[in-house]
């Protein structure tokens, strides 16, 4: 993903094993293929089993040494720490290695930097890679033009961030200025959509769940589908049409991950957002991965950070076709659940069911003979419901059907 025009970054990775141990392999590892992804090579691991992260030195006195010893062994170029880094750990960590210190932050920030491809998604990545650097000088040095190359140095659309301490105070502010500008826009493409009366599908899921890719099944949508963590950074939104003809509209957006920086949600709360505005969440989980079950924790976590309650999930276990032998998929928090393979298409068609029947729920049921005057409803229906029996009666046209339950007001005000 990024040229290669300097050497590949040897890092070590360090880890904090507050609990079980298993836990903190599943976070290196995953922070591992964050390091690939951001282009570079770990050549070492190292852990440490603590009741607390060190508020000063993020490890331990003995830690430091064996760090010291492997950095030497290894001839890496940095470290990376799992958690994000305080600046004074930052700097007593220098002080101690006398090597680059980076964190998980820091990585994701820079494969968001490389990834941003539209100018809402660049002006948030910028602002949050500021916010995090404006407190973190003093680790670097007092500009960051003295950075050199590397991890942390990558600017939204390959910039490199050279900036002084001054300036960045004003940069944040019209970033801020011009994010404004851009929600406005976004909130006024919702109201759109909201007169549209179709429900909002927002699929979301932990990154390379296979959240584009079933958005490009269903949709023929052209969005990049990777085996790279992140490969979504900006939403995008097509119309689809459900086996029984019911309109919607599906949006596939920014992977969630543990521990994401609050900086990106943050500066990403809009984008994120678009589950909160949505009639229906689509929850891609990747059933192929060991940690399926941590992984779903952490999407329903950030959910409610977010503020997305209390509305209707539909969870497919993707990837069905990779399972060698059988997994059990359970989601409590789901009012349902479909195992796909979005690759294959195989139960889809099951999915697509699954969808209406929920948003039927969210619908109200019309049972009514309407005057033959009052034809111009029954178009209302076949517009934006689901006209499921029409009758031509002496009296009137007999009508079953599922509508939106604002059209069910707006059928009935005036009756
Ligand atoms: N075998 C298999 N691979 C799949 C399936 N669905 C997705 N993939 C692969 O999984 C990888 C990630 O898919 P994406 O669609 O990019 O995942 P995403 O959830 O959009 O990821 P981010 O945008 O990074 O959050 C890609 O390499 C896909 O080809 C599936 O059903 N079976
Ligand atoms: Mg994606």
């Amino acid at each position: 993903m990024y040229e290669t025009e300097q050497k590949k970054e040897r890092v070590i990775l360090v880890g904090i094993s507050l609990s079980d141990a298993e836990d903190v392999d599943q976070s290196l590892d995953e922070l591992e293929e964050l390091a690939r992804t951001a282009g570079a090579e770990c050549v070492g691991r190292v852990i440490q089993k603590r009741e607390l992260i060190h508020p000063g030195t993020y490890v331990g006195k003995g830690k430091l040494d064996e760090i010291r010893d492997l950095l030497w062994e290894t001839e890496a170029d940095g470290i990376i720490c799992d958690d994000e880094l305080s600046p004074a750990q930052i700097g007593n960590l220098k002080d101690e290695l006398h090597t680059k210190i980076m964190d998980r932050t820091l990585l994701i920030l820079d494969i968001f930097a490389a990834r941003a491809s539209t100018n809402e998604g660049k002006i948030q990545v910028e602002l949050a890679q500021l916010k995090y650097r404006q407190s973190r000088l003093t680790g670097y040095g007092t500009s960051l033009s003295r950075l050199g190359g590397g991890i942390g140095t990558r600017g939204p659309g390959e910039k490199k961030l050279e900036m002084d301490r001054r300036l960045i105070k004003g940069r944040i502010a019209r970033l801020n200025r011009e994010l404004t500008e851009v929600k406005n826009h976004r909130q006024v493409a919702r109201e759109q959509r909201k007169k549209e009366m179709l429900p909002v599908i927002a699929i979301v899921g932990y990154t390379n769940a296979g959240k584009s890719t079933l958005l490009n099944y269903l949709t023929g949508a052209e969005v990049l589908a990777e085996n790279k963590l992140f490969a979504t950074l900006d939403p995008t939104t097509r119309g689809y049409q459900l086996g029984s003809g019911q309109k919607v509209l599906f949006t596939d957006t920014v992977g969630f991950i543990r521990k994401l920086p609050h900086h990106l949600i943050d500066a990403f709360r809009s984008t994120l957002e678009e589950a909160k505005y949505a009639d229906l969440i689509l929850h891609v989980v990747d059933a192929s991965n060991p940690q399926m079950d941590e992984q779903m924790h952490i999407v329903y976590e950030t959910l409610r950070g977010l503020g997305v309650q209390d509305k209707p999930v539909v969870t497919v276990f993707n990837k069905q076709d990779l399972l060698t032998e059988p997994v059990i998929l359970r989601d409590f928090q789901a009012d349902a659940t479909v195992p796909i393979s979005a690759a294959t298409g195989a139960g889809i068609d099951a999915l697509e069911s699954k969808l209406e029947e929920v948003l039927r729920g969210q619908k109200a049921l019309v049972e009514y003979t309407f005057p033959y005057k009052d034809a111009a409803k029954i178009q209302l229906i076949r517009k934006y419901g689901e006209l499921l029996r029409e009758e031509y009666l002496e009296d009137g046209i007999a009508v079953e059907a599922y509508v939106p339950v604002p059209i069910y007001g707006k059928i009935f005000a005036d009756s």
